[in-house]
C-alpha cells in the first residue's frame, strides 16, 4: 500500500465519525501520491502526513448566551488550528447549526493547502459554532459573539491566529466579535479580517471570493479558448460568495439565471436582478423566494435541485456536497461544460471524477475560492503597515493572484501528467509548499 494510501487508513480508524473530514483527506491524498513517491523515503522519515492530517490544536468550549426572552441558551463553540507551517492560522468562523468537529476539521485541512495556493505567508485554521444566526435579532447576535469571543480571545492575534468570517458570518460578526477582543485583551491589532472599513477592514475584502472566483474562471476559460462573454450561469447560493461572483460574472457578460437558498432556487430567464437579490439578503436578511414575488420573469422551485436547470456553467457557492453525482450527470446531459466551486467542496468525490471522466473542466475551491482568504492577507498587511489601499490597488492585487494560482494549478497537473487536472494540480501545489516548511522546520 502506498504511504498516502497508509494515512487514508489510519485517518479512516481515528476518526470514522468524521465523514466530511475523511472525505477532504481523500481527495488531497489520493491526488498527491504521485508527488509524495518522489519522496516517499524523506517523507516517511519525518512522519510528514501524520503530522499533516492531525490538527496542530483543537479548542472546543462552551457559549453561553442571553436571548431576547431573558432564557439562557448554551451554544458549542471551536477552533481548529491545522497547520501553522507557513504562517499564522487563517481561516474562517462558520456559525451554522450543521457546524461540527467533521466539518470544521475538513475545512481547517482544506484551508491550509489553499492558502499555500494564495503564496501568502498564512497557514490553515476554522472555526465556528453550531448557534444559527436565523431569525435572532440584532442584540442576541451580540451576546452570542460576546460570549464566543470571551473563551476565543486566548487562542488568537494578529501574528498567532486570524479568523474570519464564513457562512452565517458577515460584517456584523465581525464587528462585535472584534469589539470584544479589544476590550479583553486591551490591543487594537489585526486579530479578525472582514472589519469594518472604519476599523481596519479592506476595501474588496466583501466582493473578494466572488470576484476571484469570476477572474479564476476567466483566465482558465482562457487557456481553453474561450471567453465569459454572452456565457449563460448558474450559481448557487445567495450569500456572500454568491452575490459578488454574480456580480462580477454580470459585468464580464454572462447571463445568469439562477440563484438559491437552503429552501429552494430562483429561475429567471431574463437574468438575475442582483440589486433585488442584495436588497433581500443583505438589507432584510430574507429568504431568496421573496425574489419571485418581485421579479415577474421569475419562478421560485421549493425543495428541487438547482442544477437540473441547463446552463454553460455551474458556479456551486452555497456549501458542502451539495452537488451529487446525478446533480452532475443532469448538468452534463444539459450541456454544463465548465464548473468552478465557489463554496468549499460543494461537489461529492463521484461527481468530480464524473466530471473529470467526461471532460469538463473543473476547477476545485481551494484554487477557485482563495480570492477571499488571499484579501484577508492583504488586509492583514495593511493593518501591519498601517495604512489602507484603495479598492482598485486591492483588487488588481487579487486578479494577480488568482491568475498565479491558476498557473501554479495547470503547471503541477502539467509536471505529473495530468493536464487540465486541476484537483491533482491544486492539491500538488499546494500541498508542495507545506511540505517543504514542514520537513525544514523539523518535527514539531
Ligand atoms: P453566507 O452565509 O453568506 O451564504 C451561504 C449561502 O449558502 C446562503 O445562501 C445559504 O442559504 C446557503 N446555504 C448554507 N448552508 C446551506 C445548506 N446546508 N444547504 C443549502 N444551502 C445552504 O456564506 P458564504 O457565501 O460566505 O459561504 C458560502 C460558501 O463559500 C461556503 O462553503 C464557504 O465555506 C465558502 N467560502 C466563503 C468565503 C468567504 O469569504 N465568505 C471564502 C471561501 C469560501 P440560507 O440563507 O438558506 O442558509
Ligand atoms: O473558506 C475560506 O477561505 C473563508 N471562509 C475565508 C477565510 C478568511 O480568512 O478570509
Amino acid at each position: 500500500m502506498s504511504y498516502a494510501q497508509e494515512i487514508y487508513q489510519h485517518v479512516v480508524e481515528k476518526n470514522a465519525h468524521e465523514p466530511e473530514f475523511c472525505q477532504a483527506v481523500k481527495e488531497v491524498l489520493d491526488s498527491i501520491e504521485p508527488a509524495i513517491a518522489v519522496h516517499e523515503q524523506d517523507y516517511r522519515n519525518v512522519a510528514l502526513l501524520e503530522r499533516m492530517v492531525e490538527p496542530e490544536r483543537s479548542v472546543t468550549f462552551r457559549v453561553p448566551w442571553l436571548d431576547d426572552n431573558g432564557v439562557v441558551r448554551v451554544n458549542r463553540g471551536y477552533r481548529i488550528q491545522f497547520n501553522s507551517a507557513i504562517g499564522p492560522y487563517k481561516g474562517g468562523l462558520r456559525f451554522h447549526p450543521s457546524v461540527n468537529q467533521s466539518i470544521l476539521k475538513f475545512l481547517g485541512f482544506e484551508q491550509t493547502f489553499k492558502n499555500s495556493l494564495t503564496g501568502l505567508p498564512i497557514g490553515g485554521g476554522k472555526g465556528g459554532s453550531d448557534f444559527d444566526p436565523k431569525g435572532k435579532s440584532d442584540g442576541e447576535v451580540m451576546h452570542f459573539c460576546q460570549s464566543f469571543m470571551t473563551e476565543l480571545y486566548k487562542y488568537i492575534g494578529a501574528d498567532r491566529d486570524v479568523p474570519a468570517g464564513d457562512i452565517g458570518v458577515g460584517g456584523r460578526e465581525i464587528g462585535y466579535l472584534f469589539g470584544q477582543y479589544k476590550r479583553l485583551t486591551g490591543v487594537y491589532e489585526g486579530v479578525l479580517t472582514g472589519k469594518g472599513l472604519t476599523f481596519g477592514g479592506s476595501l474588496g475584502r466583501t466582493q473578494a471570493t466572488g470576484y476571484g472566483l469570476i477572474y479564476m474562471l476567466e483566465e482558465m476559460m482562457r487557456h481553453h479558448n474561450q471567453a465569459l462573454q454572452g456565457k449563460q450561469a448558474i450559481v448557487s447560493g445567495s450569500g456572500n460568495v454568491a452575490i459578488y461572483a454574480v456580480e462580477k460574472a454580470q459585468a464580464k457578460g454572462m447571463k445568469v439565471v439562477a440563484m438559491s437558498d437552503s429552501n429552494g432556487y430562483v429561475y429567471d430567464p431574463a437574468g438575475i436582478k442582483l440589486d433585488i437579490v442584495k436588497e433581500i439578503k443583505e438589507v432584510r436578511r430574507g429568504r431568496i423566494r421573496e425574489y419571485a414575488e418581485i421579479v415577474d420573469s421569475a419562478q421560485y422551485v421549493e425543495g428541487s435541485s438547482i442544477w437540473k436547470l441547463p446552463c454553460e456553467i455551474a458556479l456551486p457557492c452555497a456549501t458542502q456536497n451539495e452537488l451529487t453525482l446525478a446533480d452532475m450527470q443532469a448538468l452534463h446531459d444539459n450541456g454544463c461544460r465548465v464548473v468552478a466551486e465557489g463554496a468549499n467542496m460543494p461537489t461529492t468525490r463521484e461527481a468530480t471524477d464524473y466530471a473529470l471522466e467526461k471532460g469538463m473542466i473543473f476547477m476545485p475551491g481551494k484554487a477557485a475560492n482563495a480570492g477571499g482568504v488571499a484579501t484577508s492577507a492583504l488586509e492583514m498587511t495593511q493593518n501591519s503597515m498601517r495604512l489602507s489601499w484603495t479598492f482598485d490597488e486591492v483588487d488588481q492585487r487579487l486578479q494577480r493572484i488568482m491568475i498565479d494560482i491558476y498557473q501554479k494549478t495547470a503547471d503541477a497537473a502539467n509536471r505529473y501528467g495530468c493536464p487540465h487536472n486541476y484537483v491533482l494540480g491544486a492539491n500538488i501545489a499546494g500541498f508542495e509548499k507545506v511540505a517543504e516548511a514542514m520537513v525544514a522546520q523539523g518535527v514539531c
